[in-house]
């Protein structure tokens, strides 16, 4: 019985959510509360299979259901704190920082955004695993890894939103901008699951044919395949390799081979053209 008038204590005693101390970080409420979810699924897996009254058992459910509620409560709140949809933090963003550290002032959000977060270049990705610029026209594409929709290729505009997590792929929102390319998750030649690495053919000295040059190289982590689209003329995918294990980079070196990062073996590979 000792145990049960604790659990009442308990019930009794959890805070709602309005008076919990402000100098409580958020992390450290989520910890409580996940600690207190814990706690009461404890308390009710000891009392199972016993017949309580009906004040004991009435006490156990408003516990759980009291610390359920709390819990997602602050689950959205956290959620909308991280999201890539706001200027207040630096989540989902490519930032633009000048060579010191200071922030350009002609950055896109400079005079809207505070303090650190005026950084921010662009917003509304979810996980920008990789990007790359070209280097003669200074073209910025952002491999944008998905949900479970859509992997994206996005075109770098300053100030764009690229719609996450209100939109995967592409988005008729006005406010946002649509993928440059995107493929869908799945298995196969032309789907994956995560896009990682991406760059762009313009060497020192070209070692591809001249087709090639311009192009942009891109992997994806499950299917193992290397894509490629020239950027110049259209958003056409065109088959390059398969058989990648779980690549998770490409980098176009100076003597104009392609390399890929294999992530499952620690290894990295050279694609050079042969006749
Ligand atoms: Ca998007």
């Amino acid at each position: 019985m000792q145990r049960i008038t604790n659990q009442r204590t308990r019930a009794q005693g959890l805070e709602p959510m309005g008076s919990i101390p402000t100098t409580e970080t958020i992390t450290q409420k989520l910890e409580r509360t996940r600690a207190e979810v814990r706690r009461a699924i404890t308390d009710v897996q000891a009392v199972e299979g016993r017949f309580l009254d009906y004040e004991t058992a009435d006490a156990l459910q408003r516990t759980l259901s009291t610390a359920a509620r709390n819990l997602e409560e602050l689950t959205i709140t956290l959620a909308v704190m991280e999201s890539s949809q706001t200027l207040n933090n630096l989540l989902g963003k490519i930032l633009r920082i000048n060579s010191d550290g200071t922030i350009p002032t002609d950055n896109p959000f400079y005079a809207t955004a505070a303090g650190r977060n005026r950084a921010i270049w662009a917003l509304g990705l979810r996980v920008p695993f990789t990007f790359a610029i070209q280097s003669d026209t200074g073209r910025m594409f952002i491999n944008d890894v998905g949900g479970h929709l859509w992997e994206e290729i996005n075109e770098g505009v300053a100030g764009a939103n690229y719609g996450w997590d209100e939109s995967e792929g592409a988005t008729t929102n006005p406010g946002q901008q649509s993928p440059f390319f995107a493929y869908e998750n799945g298995t196969g030649d032309t789907r994956g699951c995560a896009i990682t690495g991406g760059a762009f053919y313009n060497p020192q000295t070209a070692q591809f044919p001249a087709e090639y040059v311009g192009n942009y190289f891109f992997a994806d982590y499950c299917s193992g395949w290397i894509r490629r689209i020239d950027p110049a003329s259209g958003n056409a995918a065109i088959p390059f390799a398969s058989g990648a294990s779980n690549p998770v980079d490409l980098k176009v070196g100076p003597d104009g081979s392609l390399y890929y990062l294999e992530r499952n073996i620690g290894t990295i590979h050279k694609i050079k053209f042969t006749n």
